[in-house]
């Protein structure tokens, strides 16, 4: 009984931002799990090579190239899933950038697109997905947060706000779409090991500093965010709504 609550097998994932880092990864955790995937992404070529490596382990997987800050795509791109019959049952909103400068040398631009691909790409694709979900009477939303959802760091500052404004588009979710049989969920990671935090990666004061704040002495890995998007994505968090659930090493909850 336990592992079939577990189960996406049936289930269509729809992936934004995964042709590599914590979405490819996500994406191939919850094909492992059963779930038939698509992934996106806005650079065609790679995620098209990201596409045809997780066929090669024998998984279901569709590439879906269109901009999340484009709102006229993300409509096409629904409209297109519409047509071809595919129902988009469990949605991860991961697509994001990073964007480091003290605020008062950050450009409003460079605000605004922080902003826009961070926390209102995840408002426009979720509000397609539960436009299709609500007459379904079912579905799943996974937003990904960040530590920065609950904790600021100097020089982050659009990036931090976009994720705080995640944690909160979550609960609005909830607020909205539970009545439906929608769970919309959060996951907040912690230091984690990918090409966005390189340039941290490779400081080696920064790093002592993670290691040192994270309680548990490392950065994380991108394969760690996969349990917690199973189970937001299965049966076993039908009655789970609203949450963000952080998968840090234990960052955010101590000093
Ligand atoms: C930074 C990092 C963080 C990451 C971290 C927490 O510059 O501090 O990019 O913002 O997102 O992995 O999620």
């Amino acid at each position: 009984m336990s592992t079939q609550l577990f189960s996406l097998a049936g289930k269509t994932a729809l992936v934004t931002g995964s042709s590599r880092g914590l979405g490819f990864a996500i994406a191939e955790g919850l094909a492992a799990a059963g779930a038939r995937l698509m992934l996106n992404g806005v650079d065609a070529a790679r995620l098209d090579a990201s596409a045809a490596a997780l066929r090669d382990k024998g998984y279901t997987v569709d590439a879906h190239a269109f901009d999340v800050c484009d709102e006229a795509a993300v409509v096409a791109a629904f409209a297109k899933l519409d047509a071809a019959g595919i129902a988009v049952d469990i949605l991860v909103n991961n697509a994001g950038v990073q964007y480091r400068k003290p605020m008062v040398e950050l450009a409003t631009e460079d605000w605004r697109r922080v902003i826009e691909t961070n926390l209102t790409s995840a408002f426009v694709v979720g509000r397609e997905a539960a436009r299709r979900m609500i007459p379904r009477g079912r579905g799943k939303v996974i937003n990904i947060g960040s530590l920065t959802s609950e904790l600021a760091r100097a020089t982050v500052a659009p990036y931090t706000v976009a994720k705080g404004g995640i944690k909160m588009l979550t609960r609005a979710m909830t607020a909205e779409w539970a009545a439906h049989n929608i769970q919309a969920n959060a996951i907040g990671p912690g230091y984690m090991l990918t090409d966005m935090n390189q340039a941290l990666i490779d400081n080696p004061s920064f790093d002592a500093w993670v290691k040192g704040r994270t309680p548990a002495g490392r950065w994380g890995k991108p394969e760690e965010l996969i349990g917690t998007a199973i189970f937001l994505a299965s049966d076993a968090s039908n009655y789970v709504s609203g949450q963000i659930i952080y998968v840090d090493g234990g960052m955010v909850s101590v000093l």
